[in-house]
């Protein structure tokens, strides 16, 4: 017989299981998570979207606002008092995966198998996934821990290419003095997108390279039971990408663990209150669009001091 190897955390909620670890985030927990607000102010995470400046990858494209009907089209004019009213509408273009998204759990498939062992086959391009889109895991709640890694370094951002350790993430959470719960969100500051809006507002390319958590860092995530992880990056993980393989976090996170990833999370006001109010947890509410099958979806979390 064919000996099975245990793969993350497949089988752990049951073979049917398409939420990974959100199965973590409990309604105790979430009333729990609402005691962490303590200025009340709430900050969005997601990005502008609009075309310039967007940190997007090529091939993705730039976000795009098209206008379907503006006041100046008379289009409603047979409507009662239509005349004297006008109405402005918009379509929005946008690649899913590029500004603040989140990753669905059928994101990425290693080796033909997406998280808890669905069959990456599953998946069609006229209608998706059928296992693990985006809205098996709807919209959730949690608390949040938010490690800053250029306050904890005393620089603006962390050199991109810069490949985050666990040890990295420990140090930080000792000299923040945060207490790290089963079921947290894990936010992560790299100064990435800091970077990014100077340089590119001062008319400067900036390279490739970002970043982002390595192979190693994944313990972290593992042994504390996180539910999601954030980051100010593109890909949550470093780039170039860690051991030489292609997107090699994502499949441990992803794949393995079946971690829902939150990804160019705008994060510095957010530190900056937190440093301020001297605490490094806070509310987070997350809710991406329930596009069926999708493989990821704009978001714009909410996080609450
Ligand atoms: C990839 O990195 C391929 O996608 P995402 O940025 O959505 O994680």
């Amino acid at each position: 017989m064919e000996q099975q190897t245990q793969v993350g955390n497949w089988g752990r909620w049951g073979a049917e299981d398409e939420r990974g670890t959100l199965n973590l985030v409990d309604p105790k927990g979430v009333a729990a998570a609402a005691h962490e607000v303590r200025t009340g102010k709430a900050y969005g995470l997601g990005l502008p979207i609009q075309r310039e400046g967007a940190p997007i990858f090529e091939y993705r494209g730039a976000p795009q606002r098209l206008t379907l009907t503006s006041q100046t089209d008379n289009a409603f004019q047979d409507f009662p008092g239509g005349s004297e009213v006008g109405a402005n509408e918009d379509v929005l273009v946008i690649a899913s995966h590029s500004i603040t998204h989140m990753d669905a759990l059928c994101h990425v498939q290693h080796r033909g198998k997406f998280y808890n062992g669905f069959d990456a086959n599953t998946f069609r391009s006229h209608t998706g996934a059928e296992r693990c889109g985006i809205e098996k895991l709807g919209a959730f709640a949690l608390r949040a821990v938010l490690l800053d890694l250029p306050r904890l370094r005393g620089v603006e951002f962390l050199e991109p290419g810069y490949v985050v350790t666990r040890a990295d993430l420990d140090e930080c959470v000792a000299a923040q003095g945060v207490e790290i719960r089963s079921g947290d969100a894990l936010l992560v500051r790299t100064g990435h997108l800091d970077n990014f809006k100077n340089e590119t507002s001062a008319g400067r390319e900036i390279p490739f390279a970002q970043a982002g958590l390595g192979v190693d860092a994944v313990s972290f995530v593992r042994e504390h039971d996180i539910a999601a992880v954030g980051a100010d990056n593109s890909a949550i993980e470093v780039i170039p990408f860690d051991n030489e393989q292609f997107l090699s976090v994502h499949i441990a996170l992803l794949v393995e663990l079946g971690v829902p990833l939150l990804e160019h999370l705008w994060l510095t006001e957010l530190a900056e209150g937190m440093a301020a109010a001297g605490a490094w947890s806070c509310l987070l509410s997350v809710s991406p669009l329930p596009v069926t099958g999708a493989t990821g979806s704009p978001i714009n979390p909410i996080a609450i001091l």
